[in-house]
């Protein structure tokens, strides 16, 4: 392998397993470790190659034809394997078929279209949030993170009410699914045919009420020259991602405020610093932590002086998490600041694949902030944090917390 000076560099190799418990429970050494080693690093117990750098994995994001989606953007590559699941028209799909799926979802996920749900999700926010506060001890994962978007998200698409505890499931299963076939993966996949029955029946079109953004993306997907079972397929992307992602982002954020009562404090002050504050939990604590790709043809990754050559057809794991912290791209990057411009993340991605759910996602996380410090002066743990483990999301099980309206 040579680079464009005409050095030859050979990436690093590493049996580091990005998908054991201990680097799921903290995976910030494992993220300096590989940063440190090298643009690229070749992990030989997957044989896929790592990217931990900001500016790197930026990049790669943002070419599409020489890093593609369609052969999964998980560990398995769908032109050798089996998918678990039909792939996703979105997530698993290269331009210029993606292209059109994304114009779809995208009239339907539009600014104004969220906009229109933001008195009703501050509303409920704030009742949720207050009842809470009331009782002055809470579970802000089991009664707030894992409560709010399931009540939320599922009325604005219109979906049944009977058998939503099944979204948390599913998307258990497609999150850990990006994985290896490990135990989390196996554990998730247990019920896994009654799940996927209730995901299949309540993404037809008949199944949504007429009202919601279920019933639109149907009929902008009809417009667009989808078959039906497309437009459902279509809708279980937003049955796949935007349940879980949500719920542990808030748990996220709820535990960087608890364990920073200085950042609490200043969001307390200012609460409209709340859309800010959570787009700083997103950089410092990405609930999405990987996503692979797939190289379509040997291609250079890094600064020209230290350039990897990757050959084609191999899977690329990229650490978003890591990138978020790479010193190289952030000043202090293992502080947690609100006042700082957390911009240019990746923990929402980049490039055409970035999140197209993300402005509910961020009314989502700032209506919960912003309640949260208009009704609690202070906020402290109050028991033991428990993770709960997932090949792709980082997150907690149960994160019990003291409040004083
Ligand atoms: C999808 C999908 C599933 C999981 C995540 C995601 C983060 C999309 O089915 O399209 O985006």
């Amino acid at each position: 392998m040579t680079s464009a000076t005409g050095l030859r560099v050979e990436a690093p190799t590493s049996d580091l397993d990005p998908f054991c418990d201990e680097f799921l429970t903290d995976p910030y050494p494992g993220h300096a470790a590989l940063r440190e080693a090298g643009p690229v690093v070749y992990l030989s117990r997957y044989r896929v190659w790592a990217l931990a750098r900001h500016a790197d994995i930026d990049a790669v994001l943002k070419d599409p034809e020489a890093f593609c989606s369609s052969a999964g953007v998980g560990l398995t590559d769908f032109r050798k394997e089996t998918p678990w699941r039909p792939p996703s028209l979105l997530l698993e799909a290269d331009p210029p078929d993606h292209t059109r799926a994304r114009s779809v979802v995208s009239r339907v996920l539009t600014p104004p279209a969220v906009r229109r749900l933001r008195d009703e999700f501050a509303r409920r926010a704030d009742e949720l949030v207050a009842s809470l506060v009331a009782r002055g001890e809470f579970d802000a994962v089991g009664e707030l993170a894992e409560v709010f978007p399931v009540a939320v998200f599922p009325d604005a698409v219109g979906l049944a009410v009977d058998g939503r505890e099944h979204l948390m499931a599913y998307a258990a299963m497609v999150f850990n699914g990006f994985g290896p076939r490990n135990a989390h993966f196996e554990r998730s996949l247990r019920n896994a045919e009654q799940v996927q029955a209730w995901i299949a029946a309540n993404c037809e079109p008949d199944a949504v009420s007429p009202d919601g953004l279920g019933a639109k993306l149907h009929a902008a997907a009809r417009e667009e020259g989808y078959s039906p079972a497309e437009a459902a397929r279509l809708l279980r992307s937003f049955l796949s991602a935007g349940v879980d992602t949500t719920v542990y982002a808030l748990g996220n954020a709820v535990a960087c405020l608890a364990e920073h009562p200085d950042q609490y404090a200043a969001l307390r002050a200012d609460p409209s610093r709340a859309r800010a504050a959570f787009e700083e939990v997103l950089r410092f604590r990405s609930p999405v932590q990987t996503f692979f790709r797939t190289t379509t043809r040997p291609v250079e990754v890094g600064a020209p002086d230290d350039a990897v050559t990757i050959p084609a057809g191999e899977k690329v794991l990229l650490f978003l998490g890591a990138a978020n912290r790479d010193p190289r791209r952030w000043a202090d990057p293992d502080q947690f600041d609100i006042g700082r411009r957390a911009v240019g993340h990746l923990g929402l991605g980049a490039g055409p694949h970035a999140c197209v759910g993300q402005m509910m996602a961020r009314l989502e996380g700032e209506v919960i902030l912003t309640a949260l410090a208009g009704r609690a002066a202070e906020l402290h743990l109050a028991g033991p944090v428990r993770p709960r483990l997932n090949n792709t999301l980082h997150g907690l099980d149960s994160l019990p917390v003291r409040v004083v309206a």
